[in-house]
């Protein structure tokens, strides 16, 4: 049986990086996309490294011929200008779901964000979590972008028939520490991060979905109903640091509500983690 293919654009990001070491299988080439340089490939490492950016539609158009999935991370993680939000992540990922589509890639993984909700209030969860389907309430020009990344993920699906699976990521990162106490309800573990981006990829004609992106943490708000349909199963929970993380939880709009202190950055400019 040939190779599958699974493109990962903004694999240099954080998220990016996390999920190259976890992702590689037998059987399976990583064609890894970002502007910014890579690292070379790894002995016995079955990568393809390409240097372009996702609103390019001719590097694009390269990158996806050949291609099984599209894992696409690529864009900005944080706040910018309302320009370069615009440019990078909408324009972007409809320059990123055309060439996918042109390509005949069926399978499509979008990073969303808690931010595409991030206005939404910590204690509209009750007791089964946030829906991964909550409409949009943006606390940013960033979750304003994600969450007109999952409509165009909608769009393409209903249009052309892809099946494309929108993961709404709570904190991706090593270890929730560099968060503080937000980061014990938002992590989602590295190890938790591939076993949902492995669930994505095989779970058979899932259609259009929006799940969260979380681990099953002791101080979780968002359900996890959506993603365990798909086979998701997390087995890493954020409590495990809570001894470490010693800051009080924020008052305020920002320890009230889902986005965290994004819900007071200015917007336009760039913010921390
Ligand atoms: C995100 O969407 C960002 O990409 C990431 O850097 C974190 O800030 C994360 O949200 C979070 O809310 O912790």
């Amino acid at each position: 049986m040939a190779d599958q293919r699974v493109l990962i654009t903004g694999s240099a990001g954080i998220v990016g990086g996390l999920m190259r070491t976890r992702l590689r299988k037998p059987g399976r080439v990583l064609r890894l996309l970002d502007l910014a340089p890579q690292a070379a490939a790894e002995a016995g490492e079955d990568v393809e490294l390409v240097t372009g950016s996702v609103t390019d539609p001719a590097a694009m158009a390269a990158a996806c011929a050949g291609a099984d999935a599209l894992i696409h991370l690529g864009g900005h993680s944080r706040e910018h200008t309302w320009a370069d939000t615009l440019d990078v992540n909408i324009n972007g990922t409809q320059v990123v779901l055309e060439a996918a589509r042109a390509a005949g890639i069926s399978r499509v993984i979008l990073a969303s964000s808690n931010h595409a909700v991030g206005f939404r209030r910590n204690d509209e969860a009750g007791d089964t979590g946030l829906p991964a389907d909550s409409t949009a309430r943006p606390d940013t020009f960033y979750g304003v972008s994600k969450a007109a990344i999952e409509a165009l993920g909608s769009l393409y699906h209903s249009r052309f028939g892809m099946d494309v699976i929108v993961i709404r990521i709570g904190s991706c990162f090593e270890t929730p520490l560099p968060l503080g106490p937000r980061g014990l309800t938002t992590w989602l573990s590295p190890d938790d991060g591939a076993r949902l981006f492995e669930a994505c990829l095989s779970f058979p004609s899932p259609g259009y979905r929006v799940i969260w992106g979380v681990s099953d943490n002791t101080r979780r708000i968002y359900s996890l109903a959506e993603a365990e349909a798909l086979g998701y199963k997390s087995l890493d929970n954020a409590e495990i640091f809570a001894a470490q993380i010693t800051a009080p939880y924020p008052t305020g709009p920002a320890g009230e509500h889902v986005g965290g202190p994004f819900v007071t950055a200015p917007l336009g400019e760039p913010n921390p983690l």
